[in-house]
């Protein structure tokens, strides 16, 4: 994975990694230390606990293992601390995502992931809304990877080594967009996403990718943001989950992010009369 940092960001050249590179780059340097050990302390407290469970993805096999609690999700994070509309609307993070995802670009979820020690990883996957692409008859027909449907950012809060389960890929596995199968050999082919807390990684979420298993003594956790398209139904419903006053006193960039800018499905019906489409 190609390394930027906020004084060396190239977003053409991220987004051509993203497209026909890799599927992945590192930024660094996005985030303080105080920053994640901020967003580390709001992971741990909410996921402590088995009361804490929540829905969780790609952990099939871990359920029928009894492991499912050792992956824990923290969901709509934006109500859960300030640093996390920092995160989600960093200047760096907006740049990239407007040139790849385009200028009116939205949020479909901000979430953590933490395995545990002794957890088993995931499945190997695609991110939404390719997540389901194993029913191919669902989707449009000719669905492709030539303009992208969504960018993922995980932002480490713990080391990810090998040891402690560092997200795997396979780079270049984005130009299929297809589900992964058995006989695609994941793991005799995946590369991982290394990285100090701190560091973000920048991938299309149609690249072959998984969390693995951590097999070291302390948590791995993540912040995963899902960025969208405008026109891509979001995955969290964030506006209806988050408090009125939050949504009410929401920056610029955070309410393009929420999706308050782009007003569908509207009842049309109730709209304020006259034209609101087209070019004049
Ligand atoms: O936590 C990770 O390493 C990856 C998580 C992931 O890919 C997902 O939940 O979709
Ligand atoms: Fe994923």
């Amino acid at each position: 994975m190609k390394i930027y940092t906020p004084d060396t960001l190239d977003p053409a050249a991220i987004v051509a990694e993203l497209i026909n590179g890799p599927g992945a780059v590192v930024l660094r340097g996005l985030f303080t230390a105080e920053e994640v050990a901020a967003a580390r302390a709001v992971v741990m407290r909410e996921s402590e606990g088995t009361a804490a469970a929540k829905v969780t993805h790609f952990q099939g096999a871990a359920e029928q293992e009894g492991k499912i609690a050792l992956q824990r999700r923290v969901w709509n994070l934006l109500a859960k601390g300030e640093v996390f509309s920092r995160m989600a609307a960093h200047p760096a993070l907006m740049t990239v995502m407007r040139a790849f995802l385009g200028s009116e670009f939205i949020m479909g979820s901000i979430a953590a992931n933490r395995i545990l020690p002794g957890g088993p990883g995931q499945e190997p996957h695609i991110d939404y809304p390719y997540w389901d692409l194993h029913k191919p008859e669902s989707h449009p027909v000719r669905i492709n990877a030539s303009f992208p449907l969504n960018a993922q950012a995980t932002i480490m809060l713990d080391p990810f080594t090998e040891e402690t389960g560092a997200t795997a890929y396979v780079p270049g596995t984005q130009a299929e967009l297809r589900y992964p199968t058995e006989s695609d050999r994941f793991y005799d082919r995946c590369a991982r996403m290394l990285g100090e807390p701190g560091d973000t990684v920048v991938f299309f979420g149609a690249v072959w990718h998984c969390a693995m298993p951590n097999r070291s003594q302390q948590d791995r956790s993540a912040i995963l943001i899902q960025y969208l398209p405008k026109f891509v139904k979001p995955m969290e419903d964030m506006p209806a989950a988050l408090p009125r006053a939050f949504v009410e006193q929401a920056s610029p960039d955070l309410r393009q992010l929420l999706g308050l800018n782009y007003p569908y499905p509207e009842v049309l019906d109730a709209a304020k009369a006259g034209n609101a489409e087209g070019r004049a």
